[in-house]
């Protein structure tokens, strides 16, 4: 557990009191209300893994020197921006994937009164970041590092995002282009880079490092972010809705999982024939028979395997790493998400 977690939560009230307040907007009261409320719903409500992983990392490259109320500010509200970068792709992304709950609730778009305004509230997420990042680090010399860091993953993520999407297009629904490269591609950018490279690469920036010396820290970063979908892939299919706050779509959606990777993989002429008579059909009866061919096939034991296998690799490249900080930086993000339940 985070020791900063309490002055990370004392951050959000201060950043969305500046937001709710923008000078550069003419607020009515019932648009600031909305705005209150649709960062209340979808910004701090859930793990707050990426947004703390920037404190803790920036207090790891500090080497045990006491932060300043000031530094740790700064690294809160960049923290934030992550959260805030994850609350526009979710409020999206559940639109995109017809998704029902979110974090122990319904998805944003769900709401009677919200509906397809959830797009524009996803812009406005959107657009806070950058008004987070000018009332906070304009005067900064990294800057505009910092800007062309989230510019650079929110490009990778989108288009990762996009061949997640366009790989489930009705019509074109083919199995056989499915692979473990397909799925390592799509992965790595539409998660990878913005759950793991981004909140490391923040704490870099703010200790005054250069990001192209540290291209090894940013490999470790993206094979651990592709480790992290592995699992959502699993849970999606394995988590219990009341734990992981979500229910799964993988298999209506025709998704790219690991799972069915892994299942064409392994399966005989029959079973592919199940495979590709069910898959991508949102029919109760189709989904059962997909779950149940993943049971006889025990992708929960080859997943037990990947787990262990990519935590030992993950462990490997991090202690071949020559400083000591930066070992710890990416020992505690894996520490946090190795066996995760949610
Ligand atoms: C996770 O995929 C990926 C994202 C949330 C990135 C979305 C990017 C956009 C540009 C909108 P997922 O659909 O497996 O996540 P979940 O299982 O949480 O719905
Ligand atoms: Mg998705
Ligand atoms: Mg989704
Ligand atoms: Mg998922």
């Amino acid at each position: 557990m985070s020791d900063f977690r309490s002055r990370f939560l004392e951050a959000y009230s201060v950043l969305k009191s500046e937001l709710i307040q923008d000078p550069d907007f003419d607020f009515t009261e019932d648009s600031r209300l909305w705005v209150e409320r649709m960062l209340d719903y979808n910004v701090p409500g859930g793990k707050l893994n990426r947004g703390l992983s920037v404190i803790d990392s920036y207090k790891l490259l500090k080497e045990g020197k006491e932060l300043t109320n000031d530094e740790i500010f700064l690294a809160c509200a960049l923290g934030w921006c992550i959260e805030w970068l994850q609350a526009y792709f979710l409020v999206l992304d559940d639109i995109m994937d017809n998704s029902v709950t979110r974090r122990g609730q319904p998805c944003w778009f769900r709401l009677p009164k919200v509906g397809m305004i959830a797009v524009n509230d996803g812009i406005i997420l959107r657009n806070h970041i950058p008004r987070i990042l000018k009332n906070h680090f304009r005067e900064k010399n990294y800057y505009v590092d910092l800007l062309d860091l989230f510019n650079e993953v929110e490009f990778q993520t989108a288009s990762g995002q996009m061949i997640d999407l366009i790989t489930t297009l009705v019509g074109e629904k083919d199995l056989s282009k499915y692979s473990l490269s397909l799925h390592q591609r799509i992965v790595q950018y539409k998660t990878a880079y913005y759950s793991f490279y981004l909140p490391v690469a923040c704490a870099l920036l703010m200790a005054g490092e250069n990001l192209e010396n540290h291209i090894n820290v940013k490999n470790i970063l993206i094979e651990m972010g592709n480790y992290f979908q592995v699992q959502d892939d699993y849970l999606d299919c394995y988590g219990a809705p009341e734990v992981i706050g979500k229910i799964g779509t993988d298999i209506e959606d025709f998704k790219c999982s690991w799972l069915v990777v892994k299942a064409l993989e392994r399966s005989n002429e029959e079973q592919l024939k199940i495979l590709y008579e069910n898959y991508g059909k949102a029919d109760e009866a189709c989904v059962a028979k997909v779950k149940e061919l993943y049971k006889v096939l025990d992708l929960e034991s080859v997943f037990a395997e990947y787990e262990s296998k990519s935590y030992e690799n993950l462990v490997k490249s991090i202690e071949a790493h020559p400083s000591k900080a930066v070992q710890a930086v990416l020992k505690s993000f894996l520490a946090k998400i190795y066996k995760r339940q949610k």
